[in-house]
């Protein structure tokens, strides 16, 4: 490992709505790793607002890709992608570094929908390639509506029992991904994520906010992804996000802003700081 840890991000980049790039850039410079950005499209605004611009850049991610093959990544973490010819870049790209260097992990979150609801951009075409990202995977982190839809499960609602979220992430270890984290999972006041590693799991509940933010999955991942670049086991990184993501989210909730510009992270974030290479 570096050390200073050097995460590869590919991710959009949305101009305003704290989310993907914007959410991750700032939380791994915090927890002392090294973010380096490949972004795969530029939004004036995240998709949840009227009115947004979209530029792909799927036609230059090939030559981007290539010309980090000089470098070593200790992890890589994807996030947002828009098309089938990106994820395929995408699995060539963690292919290629996972050859040049075997210590290197993958960190996906299969961003596909949320609320049960995929989102406007998501084809079928889409989840089947994403399908197939999961399997060059070493944690994915789904939230409910992602893990029913990666493994054709119908949806009724966030609010699932042990049992039930621990068969669906034994149906995600299928698609074969080295363990699983699924996020969201409402039990009366609590919301909490299960994780499935070396054939047990865990389940952490923090208290939940009734208000549903965007971007807080990308603030998880980005969470995870800095303790477990840190150094963190599976189970600690879940707990440490998990904690965080519990503080900002009623940290915002008092502050009353819209739903759609995200949790309010940047009064926060110094608390990612403290523990440094836990
Ligand atoms: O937070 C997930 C996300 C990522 N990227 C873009 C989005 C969204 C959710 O709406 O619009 C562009």
């Amino acid at each position: 490992m570096h050390t200073v840890p050097r995460v590869a991000c590919i991710n959009d980049l949305s101009g305003f709505g704290r989310c993907s790039l914007t959410t991750a850039l700032p939380v791994l410079s915090v927890m002392g790793v090294q973010a380096c950005p490949a972004p795969t499209a530029v939004l004036s605004k995240h998709t949840g607002f009227p009115g947004f611009t979209f530029t792909d850049l799927t036609d230059g991610m090939a030559a981007y890709f290539e010309s980090w093959n000089d470098l070593r990544f200790d992890w890589i973490y994807s996030g947002f992608l828009g098309s089938v010819d990106q994820i395929e870049l995408v699995r060539r790209f963690f292919r290629s570094q996972k050859a040049l260097n075997p210590a290197c992990k993958i960190l996906l979150d299969p961003v596909m929908g949320d609320d049960g609801k995929k989102y406007s951009t998501y084809t079928k075409e889409l989840c089947d390639a994403m399908r197939q990202l999961v399997a060059e995977a070493d944690v994915i982190t789904p939230n409910i509506t992602e893990a029913c839809l990666l493994t054709d499960t119908a949806y009724h609602g966030e609010a699932l029992h042990h049992a039930e979220a621990a068969a669906l992430a034994e149906q995600l270890m299928l698609l074969g991904c080295g363990s699983v984290v699924i996020t969201g999972i409402v039990q009366e006041n609590t919301i909490g994520n299960l994780t499935y590693y070396n054939g047990k799991t865990n389940f952490y509940r923090v208290h939940r906010t009734e208000c549903l933010f965007s971007g807080t999955g990308d603030l998880f991942a980005s969470v995870l992804c800095g303790a477990l670049a840190g150094g963190a086991s599976l189970n600690e990184a879940v707990k440490k996000s998990g904690q965080f993501l519990s503080e900002v989210t009623q940290y915002t909730l008092q502050e009353n802003t819209p739903a759609a510009e995200g949790v309010l992270f940047e009064p926060l974030l110094r608390k990612l700081g403290d523990c440094l290479y836990e």
